[in-house]
């Protein structure tokens, strides 16, 4: 597929130095061999969400909902980050003010270098007591055996965002805060259509940023971005970087 190049307008914006924000979504992963959720094929393909990833679905089955997690602990262990990934690191180090907000748990772009990043929707590699509220990192690939417990003896969960769960209040005033000053958005491999995360380039466009949208896909944030660059983010987000040289 040819690539969009990008408008003059955005490569000035890129070379500029007013604060850019990027929101990455499940897409930027998905050339790592990590599946979306929405796409053919991706992870509510056959799986009703409400049987894992909400609160009610933990509370009835948390043994079902730690297979689901733990299949995909072991998967992200094994992938790489990707040319996208790599290509956000590198335009944070161009030292202009700089926030990765991320859906993504996949620690992906921790591991290509991002520093400047919020999480939105929490992470794979955290568990949170069910009893005592405390969280804690762990990088094992398994927790095995299922459902991991603490020592308190209560059943551990995964330290993610899920339906009617509020998103960590201090990643999402961060990420609104730094999107009513930002310059530039970069909206990267995400459907969209998850709130609040999908408030935040809506925000910053608001607020005078200018939205470039990175999707393959066209989405509900398409008519109010300012351009829709059309392909895998693996090769348009390169190609942003070397027009920011
Ligand atoms: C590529 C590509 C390539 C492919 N390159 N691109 C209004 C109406 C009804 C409900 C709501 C509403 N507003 C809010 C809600 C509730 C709900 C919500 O938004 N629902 C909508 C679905 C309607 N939101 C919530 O419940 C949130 N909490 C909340 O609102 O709390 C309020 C509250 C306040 C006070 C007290 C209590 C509550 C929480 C949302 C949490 C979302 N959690 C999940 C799971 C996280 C853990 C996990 O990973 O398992 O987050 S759901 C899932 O969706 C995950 C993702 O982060 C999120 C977004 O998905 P994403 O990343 O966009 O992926 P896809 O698959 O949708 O899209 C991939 C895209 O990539 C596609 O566009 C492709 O084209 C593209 N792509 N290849 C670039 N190579």
């Amino acid at each position: 597929m040819e690539q969009p190049a990008p408008t003059p307008r955005l490569v000035e914006l890129l070379r500029a130095s007013g604060p850019l924000l990027v929101l990455t979504g499940a897409g930027v992963s998905r050339e790592s061999g990590i599946a979306t959720f929405r796409d053919a094929g991706g992870l509510w393909e056959g799986v009703d969400p409400t049987e894992v990833a909400t609160p009610g679905a933990f509370a009835r089955d948390p043994l079902r909902v730690w297979r689901f997690y733990d299949e995909r602990r072991a998967r992200a262990a094994e992938v790489q980050p990707n040319a996208a990934h790599h290509a956000i690191a590198a335009l944070e180090r161009t030292g202009r003010p700089f926030l990765l907000a991320t859906q993504n748990v996949d620690g992906l772009h921790e591991r290509a270098g991002s520093a400047s990043l919020v999480r939105l929707h929490g992470s794979l590699w955290r568990v949170r007591c069910t009893r005592e509220g405390n969280e804690r990192e762990d990088l094992s690939p398994s927790l095995a055996p299922l459902p991991p417990r603490c020592v308190c003896g209560a059943l551990l969960r995964p330290a993610v965002v899920w339906f009617e769960e509020p998103l960590p209040a201090r990643e999402f005033q961060d990420a609104a805060a730094f999107a009513r000053r930002a310059e530039l958005v970069l909206v990267v491999g995400t459907s969209s259509l998850v709130y609040p995360a999908a408030s935040l380039p809506l925000i910053a466009r608001d607020a005078g940023a200018y939205v470039v949208e990175v999707n393959p896909e066209r989405t509900p944030l398409t008519p109010d971005a300012h351009e829709h660059l059309e392909g895998p983010a693996g090769t348009v987000l390169p190609a942003l970087l070397a027009a920011a040289a």
